[in-house]
């Protein structure tokens, strides 16, 4: 019988489930043994601590709280209104913010509420005035086709989705993407690397209303003093959205130029990416937007997720700790011996290598698509995602790149020399692994040929190189 408080609370809880609906506690059951049993290297993923974990699963998960401290929609916020105001400092004090809004349910969220914050601080737009001064729910057809036509010529540039950033940056798939008319800047074809220079034209040629730097693909450091200066040079609003690399910057590896809090008017994020956080978003501003950020909900956000913002008020304090410096140090290490390890097995990386989370393989060098190398690496105990590379060929469905990152297996313990045997693994796994054929005989650039026996001997190798780092150590079901 386990007697660690964090067995005996995960046990009870798995017990109490089991009692309504069996096969939902079969299914968090299964997907901890998945997790444990898997090297996982999605750049976007983590582990979050017992204690996050264990704070979304109470009684705040009951309450609505539309609104925020001091102007709610609903009475008896009292216990929510203490962990907002928790999540809102613990965010503040990390990140060296003015202002903070832990009410987003994800990045997207995040975004929009920036978006937003933005539009209703720069556009003089009657018919946004009129949205922002009402509940979401009294506005009429007529208020919405009135607002869409004085926001839609309004300006974003921001990165390509080939060159790494994010579909919530102006891109037609999301609603970002028809709320701005968008540009892209690119990366330069030679080096893979942000030309600040183009950004810089590209932003004299097209007068955005906002910049916006971050990204989910780029495996290297922005210089955000920089692109303030281009954002400054042409009256845009310079945001940034640090989904990706929240933790480097908590943790104080990305300091200086390379810290966006002190450089952008507006600062996004997610909690559970490097941040370790559990899932869902954030916003850091200063006191010109904070008034528009904190109306987010209900003027973009559903109903806060107290329970969540719990969660979030208990990882942040988690991130407040000295060690996380260290973890977050080990994870561009980490990073950089798998770069290494890969680059001298003859992979080809995209930008050469990486300063941040995470590697992005160009897997065309392998004669593989994304799409590929990403089954045949999963069947090999290997769990990471297809991600386009700049000026992909295969766009962005099939793609030519696999994109890894170590956050995750950080958490767990793996240092640089497993980072090593990690990257022998993926380079076996893809010079084994060849294109197969559609049908109709011609090449297919989803079907691969990959011998079961060595997917199942990499696949043992893997779940040996984790025995060591046990995950969640203190959590035995039985
Ligand atoms: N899905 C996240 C990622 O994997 O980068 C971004 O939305």
């Amino acid at each position: 019988m386990p007697r660690n408080a964090e067995s005996i609370a995960f046990r009870s809880a798995l017990e109490v489930i089991r009692g309504v609906e069996p096969r939902v506690a079969d299914a968090i059951g299964a997907e901890l043994a998945d997790q444990r049993e898997s090297l996982k290297l999605i750049a976007s993923e983590n582990y979050a601590s017992p204690a996050t974990l264990l704070a979304m699963g109470n009684w705040f998960s009951d309450k609505y709280a539309e609104g925020t401290i001091g102007r709610r929609f609903y009475a008896g916020c009292q216990n929510v209104d203490t962990v907002e105001a928790l999540a809102a400092e613990h965010a503040r004090e990390l990140f060296g913010a003015s202002h903070a809004y832990v009410q987003p349910h994800s990045g997207i969220d995040a975004n929009l509420v920036a978006f937003w914050a933005i539009l209703a601080d720069r556009v003089e737009a009657p018919a946004l005035q009129r949205a922002q001064a009402r509940h979401v729910n009294d506005l009429t057809e007529a208020d919405w086709f009135a607002l869409r036509r004085e926001l839609g010529d309004q300006r974003m540039l921001g990165m390509s989705l080939d060159a790494g950033g994010h579909l919530t940056h102006g891109f037609r798939p999301n609603i970002s993407g028809k709320m701005f008319d968008q540009r892209s800047y690119g990366t330069d074809p030679a080096t893979g690397l942000v030309d600040y220079d183009r950004v810089a034209e590209a932003a004299r040629e097209f007068r955005p209303l906002v910049l916006v730097a971050g990204y989910s693909a780029y495996p290297r450091k922005i210089n955000f003093r920089i692109m303030r200066e281009i954002a400054d040079s042409v009256g845009a609003t310079f945001m940034v959205d640090m989904a990706h690399f929240a933790g480097l910057v908590a943790g104080k590896v990305f300091t200086g130029d390379f810290d966006p809090v002190p450089h952008a008017h507006i600062v996004t994020s997610t909690t559970h990416k490097s941040l370790r956080g559990p899932r869902g978003g954030l916003v850091l501003c200063g006191p010109e937007l904070a008034d528009q950020v904190d109306r987010g909900c209900p003027m973009v956000l559903g109903g806060p997720l107290p329970h969540v913002m719990a969660a979030k008020a208990v990882a942040l304090a988690e991130a407040r700790r000295p060690d996380f410096a260290g973890y977050a140090r080990q994870i561009v290490d980490n990073a950089q011996a798998l770069a290494e390890g890969l680059l001298r097995r003859g992979a080809t990386l995209v930008t050469g290598g990486t300063d941040n989370h995470l590697v992005l393989i160009d897997v065309t060098g392998y004669g593989l698509t994304g799409r590929q190398a990403e089954q045949a690496l999963l069947d090999s105990g290997i769990v990471t995602n297809r991600n386009a590379v700049p000026q992909d060929p295969n766009g962005a469905w099939y793609t030519s790149g696999i994109r890894i990152g170590t956050p995750a297996l950080t958490t767990r313990g793996l240092g640089t020399a497993e980072m090593d045997t990690t990257a022998e693994l993926i380079h076996t796994v893809l010079s084994q692994t060849s294109a197969g054929v559609g049908p109709d005989g011609t090449a297919s650039k989803a079907k691969y040929v990959l011998d079961p026996a060595l997917a199942d001997k990499v696949s043992r190798q893997a779940s040996e190189l984790l025995t060591g780092f046990p995950l969640y150590p203190d959590v035995e079901l039985g």
